[in-house]
């Protein structure tokens, strides 16, 4: 009997469809010495959610899922049936999954406990960011933090177990649903995209090591609230102005948070009156995007300190937000400073 060595057959006739997100998640397991697949699963639990939600956008319009819910979420804003429906999604896939014991989520006034004391993970999410343009077909997202449970796996969940600082995080991630839908997240071992393959149901490896360009001519910010800005806000945007930077604001966090790593850039949401302590949430949209942004080597800050040296003190906290490339982040911060008025 001959026995021969597999030889890959690179031949255009069969082209390598590149690294799928379950096979990349396996390989870089060995990154976790004492983990035993948990994360791993956690991390597929997401994926198979994200494909659901991105079905479910896609076809907003045809099926009669677009449009209000008639319902105001904790924040006092008005539930999109999208919102609703990824927020049933994503909590049914991690409950199944296992893996979690307790979930914070934006369409949840409370900590949800999955009554799985055995979980491992505790997850903060928000399950689509940006509703106010999902039905106008612009892009949306989800964000994700993934924290290891403080108290002894098998105890109930404590309040200690959700209100973790940004640094403790152990994964944390974005799904972008747009031209293209990406997966886009990092267990502490670097930034990697993947772009999902609708024809095979799969996330492909896309954007292997992203590092975000550590400067840029992009600013992102709500000019129509200008008047609520404070004084700094003001000089720097006015700085901005006068180096002819490019004005670039969609109005969805992740998709503005995502052209700026790419491309270089910064994403600015301050104190306003009517949102004196920011208005994007700390716990799932915040910390999920600085703990990206320092794993690519940007920088994200309230104005005065690292989004992930923040002690949240309240579920639904606001924070201002201030992320992208490390010399624009230092730059406003520099300018903000120097009128002593941040935030
Ligand atoms: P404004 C969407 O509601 C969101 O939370 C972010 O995705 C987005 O960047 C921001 O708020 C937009 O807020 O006040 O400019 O409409």
């Amino acid at each position: 009997m001959k026995i021969l060595p597999y030889e890959p057959d690179n031949t255009s006739l069969a082209y390598s469809v590149g690294t799928t997100l379950d096979r990349f998640i396996k390989l870089k397991q060995s990154e976790f010495p004492f983990a035993s697949g948990e994360l791993s699963q956690l991390l597929r639990d997401i994926a198979l959610a994200a494909k659901i939600v991105n079905r479910e956008t896609n076809r907003a319009g045809l099926a009669n899922i677009g449009g209000a819910f008639g319902q105001t979420n904790v924040q006092g804003e008005e539930q999109q049936k999208l919102d609703v429906i990824a927020n049933i999604r994503f909590m049914r896939a991690l409950s199944k999954g296992g893996e979690v014991c307790a979930i914070v989520s934006e369409e949840e006034d409370s900590v949800i406990d999955l009554q799985n004391n055995s979980g491992k993970y505790v997850v903060a999410i928000d399950p689509l960011d940006g509703s106010s343009n999902i039905d106008v077909n612009i892009s949306i997202g989800t964000i994700f933090s993934i924290y290891r449970r403080k108290t002894p796996q098998g105890s109930p969940i404590t309040e200690e177990d959700v209100m973790q600082p940004g640094r403790d995080q152990v994964a944390a991630g974005y799904v972008l649903y747009g031209s293209s839908t990406m997966l886009v997240y990092t267990t502490g071992h670097g930034v990697n995209g993947f772009t999902y393959e609708t024809s095979l149901g799969e996330f492909f490896l896309s954007h292997p090591s992203i590092k975000a360009p550590d400067n840029g001519k992009i600013y992102s910010i709500n000019e129509g609230l200008q008047n609520q800005w404070n004084e700094g806000i003001k000089d720097y945007i006015d700085e901005c102005k006068r180096r002819d930077y490019a004005a670039r604001y969609i109005g969805s966090l992740v998709a503005d948070f995502h052209r700026n790593l790419l491309k270089g850039g910064i994403y600015l949401y301050p104190a306003t009156h009517k949102n004196p302590e920011g208005k994007l949430r700390l716990l799932y949209e915040a910390n999920a995007l600085a703990f990206i942004a320092d794993q690519a080597g940007a920088l994200a800050t309230n104005g005065k300190e690292s989004i992930l040296d923040l002690q949240p003190t309240a579920l639904h906290q606001r924070t201002p937000l201030f992320i992208g490339s490390s010399k624009m982040v230092r730059e406003f911060e520099q300018i903000a400073k120097d009128k002593k008025v941040l935030v």
